[in-house]
């Protein structure tokens, strides 16, 4: 099975942690962005990252990816299959990818990609407003993990790996929750970042981005 993309694309990261949580092999093939590489298109026709195949079969979109990988290989499920929990996966994962990764994703690009990799100055108030986009993003979190420290139920699933990517991304550009105020979200994501399924992925980005 290969995936196409950038380890520090969120969507990108949530398939490769989900690998690593599955045990599953999976070869990442290196994209950039606007990259051209014809394998890329045709498993993802609108050039948005990662694109995915496993034989002759491919797909784009994380969550589509996702729900492939979770439904073939059923180990270690991570979309739970009960109707309200499979919800409320699903819930976490579209807040993950839209709201979160919106904010996010304005202090990662306006910070980091912009100044070191198009080599143009970031848009500092659009980093600001990602910035304080965060806030009720984490006081939503903060009251809604649960005491068996995920998202759902009392096991790791996908939505506590498409919540905790962008998190990376957020802390690449220099931007993590206030400890004081979101405590329980602060260890939550420690926790997460621990586990060898992100912290492997972190240190490579951080190189590849010049941060170690
Ligand atoms: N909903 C898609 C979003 C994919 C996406 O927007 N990827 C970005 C990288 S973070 C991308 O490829 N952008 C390039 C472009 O828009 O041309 C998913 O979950 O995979």
């Amino acid at each position: 099975m290969k995936l196409y993309g950038a380890p520090v694309s969120p969507f990108v990261r949530k398939i490769l942690v989900l690998a690593a949580e599955k045990g599953l092999d999976l070869e990442l093939v290196p994209i950039g962005l606007g990259d051209q590489n014809p394998d890329f298109l045709a498993c993802s026709p609108f050039r948005k990252m990662p694109g995915f195949t496993d034989g002759d079969f491919s797909i784009s979109d994380s969550t589509a990816i996702a729900t492939y990988l979770d439904t073939k290989y059923a180990d270690k499920n991570m979309i739970p299959t009960d109707a309200e929990n499979r919800a409320r996966v699903i819930w976490f994962d579209e807040f993950a990818d839209t709201i979160l990764t919106s904010a996010a994703g304005a202090m990662f690009f306006n910070r980091i990609v912009s100044p070191k990799f198009v080599g143009k100055p970031g848009d500092d108030a659009a980093a600001a407003k990602g910035e304080a986009d965060m806030t009720p993003v984490c006081a939503y979190l903060e009251g809604v993990i649960g005491a068996s420290g995920y998202l759902v139920g009392d096991a790791l699933t996908l939505a506590d790996i498409s919540v905790a990517g962008p998190f990376v991304n957020a802390a690449h550009a220099g931007y993590t929750p206030d400890a004081a105020a979101y405590p329980k979200l602060t260890a939550y994501l420690t926790n997460l970042h621990a586990r060898p399924s992100f912290a492997d992925w972190i240190r490579r980005e951080k190189k590849m981005l010049g941060l170690d």
